[in-house]
């Protein structure tokens, strides 16, 4: 019999087979994105950030082969409004009520907006969050823990979620994974408040006495005891759903590793927003006494070989090559947050912030100015960048990498800076403002702090606000310290500066 390969049935068995084929091929070859985001973790806090009081192996590596950026930044010196910046590409200070987040508080990223695991999900990603989250869960304050709690990660852009709700210093201590807190026993139901006292658990403020780490005079952290450590928030019940300070971080990394295994044949995006070196700092014991800075750099010692098991877990699936890590922090560094630690008696020479003014709650450049790090090893050229750019561009950014349209006075603040990200143009953003206490925008080099009542010193942590009731106008070309303010010297300037600022802030 005469074999009919030219039959029109089977040519088009051979075109689907091809076009089929191309798209396996296509997908395959979208890259996995994971975006690892350290708590607090300053400028200076990376050896290869300049640090020489601690060494960090795994992220020097990272940045050995990667685009290792010196003028990145998040939008806010504080945590809640600068997760919110990256996950909705627009600046915190355009809503009422993005602040720093009690544990109990309410979802407040918006649920029919584009956010950045929504672009992913767009292209046919798996999206997932492993860590920290401290954007709120639930449609109030007033919840119930021990049932499903939603809205939550899983309504804005990530199919799978672990996290903890707000920070490692607020109740309530336990995981949430996909609408429900782990390890719960219904006999023993959670209650949360903000306001008053619920259960019959001793507080850090009755019984300083039962504290295993102090916490700081005036600053809080006062209220139920969990492992030995006063928390912000009370807390009664979970007693089997509580987390273990110590196993905290590990239990994140197995969940982020396992993420990438049971994404093995998928392209995914994860989201790894790591707790350290937040307060309470409670390195697992194999980290404790590690480095010479007490817990806090222990804590960085341990965020360093976490980031070192997830590139190494990328090469045992082999997803290394075609894996964008990009890693971050929320927020400038901190060294008092709130207990006695020993960061400050410890502090050892280590400047946390480098050569930058200010830290954590500050409008200086030590608030904003964090470490940023982006590798491809099948793509990216190893470089160091000084390009403008900022965490609020992640979604425009990938957005454009996966050809997502995003739709009109969305993502309004986020700008595409694709190319800058890969190392491949050095041309970063036009201007950017940054939020501390004050409100500040940078453009060409020159930074315009808005004038600004408050302290200049924020007493407990005791880092410089930035706050002046003068204009401040810095050249940050000359001086990244933040030194000299030019003010007066460039009045001009100053008037251009400031109708900028009002400009964006007007941008519908
Ligand atoms: C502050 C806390 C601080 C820390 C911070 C949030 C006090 C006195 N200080 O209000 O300990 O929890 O909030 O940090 O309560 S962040 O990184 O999540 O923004
Ligand atoms: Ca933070």
């Amino acid at each position: 019999m005469k074999s009919n390969l030219l039959s029109p049935r089977s040519v088009l068995l051979v075109l689907l087979c091809f076009l089929w084929h191309q798209t396996t091929i296509a997908q395959q070859k979208k890259p996995n994105v994971i975006y690892i985001c350290a708590d607090d973790l300053g400028y200076g806090d990376l050896s290869c950030y300049g640090a020489t009081k601690i060494k960090t192996p795994n992220l020097d590596a990272l940045a050995a082969n990667g685009v290792l950026f010196t003028n990145a930044h998040a939008t806010s010196a504080t945590c809640t409004p600068s997760r919110y910046a990256m996950m909705t590409g627009e600046y915190p200070w355009r809503k009422d009520g993005v602040r720093i987040l009690p544990g109990d508080a309410a979802l407040i990223v918006p649920q029919n907006k584009i956010t950045l695991p929504g672009v992913f999900k767009k292209a046919g990603y798996k999206t997932a969050i492993v860590g920290k989250w401290h954007l709120g869960i639930g449609t109030q304050v007033d919840k119930d823990w021990n049932g499903d709690i939603r809205p939550g990660p899983n309504e804005v852009g990530f199919d799978y979620s672990f996290i903890f709700p707000a920070t490692a210093d607020r109740v309530p201590t336990v995981f949430v994974e996909n609408h429900r807190v782990i390890a719960l026993d219904t006999n023993d139901p959670i209650q949360v408040s903000y306001t008053k006292k619920v259960g019959d658990e001793p507080t850090g403020k009755e019984h300083p006495e039962l504290l295993k780490m102090k916490s700081s005079p005036g600053q809080g952290h006062d209220q139920t005891i969990i492992n030995g450590i006063g928390r912000i928030g009370y807390m009664s019940g979970g007693k089997t759903a509580r987390w273990t300070d110590e196993e905290l971080s590990f239990t994140f990394l197995n969940k982020a590793k396992q993420v990438i295994t049971d994404n093995k044949t998928t392209p995914f995006f994860l989201y790894f927003a790591l707790t350290e070196p937040h307060v309470p700092r409670m390195p697992a014991t194999m980290f404790k006494g590690t480095s010479a800075l007490g817990y806090r750099g222990d804590a960085i010692m341990q965020l360093d070989w976490t980031v070192g098991q997830i590139m190494q877990q990328l090469k045992a699936t082999g997803l290394d090559k075609n894996t964008i890590i990009v890693f971050s922090s929320d927020n400038g560094p901190v060294l008092d947050d709130g207990y006695m630690d020993e960061a400050v008696t410890k502090q050892n020479g280590h400047l946390p912030a480098g050569p930058l003014r200010g830290g954590k709650y500050s409008a200086f450049e030590g608030g904003t100015r964090v470490p940023f790090i982006v590798s491809w090893p099948a793509t990216i050229k190893p470089a160091k960048s000084d390009a403008l750019v900022c965490q609020v561009d992640l979604l425009n950014s990938f957005a454009a990498m996966l050809h997502i349209s995003v739709p009109a006075n969305e993502a309004r603040d986020s700008e595409n800076m694709l190319d800058v990200l890969l190392g491949k143009s050095a041309k970063g953003r036009d201007a950017l403002v940054l939020q501390g206490g004050a409100l500040s925008v940078v453009k060409d080099n020159w930074k315009y702090i808005t004038p600004n009542k408050g302290p200049a010193l924020f007493g407990g942590v005791n880092i410089e606000s930035g706050n002046s009731e003068s204009v401040q106008l810095y050249n940050l070309k000359n001086d990244v310290g933040e030194q000299n303010n030019l003010a007066e010297k460039y009045p001009e300037r100053v008037k251009e500066m400031a109708v900028l600022l009002e400009k964006i802030k007007d941008k519908k």
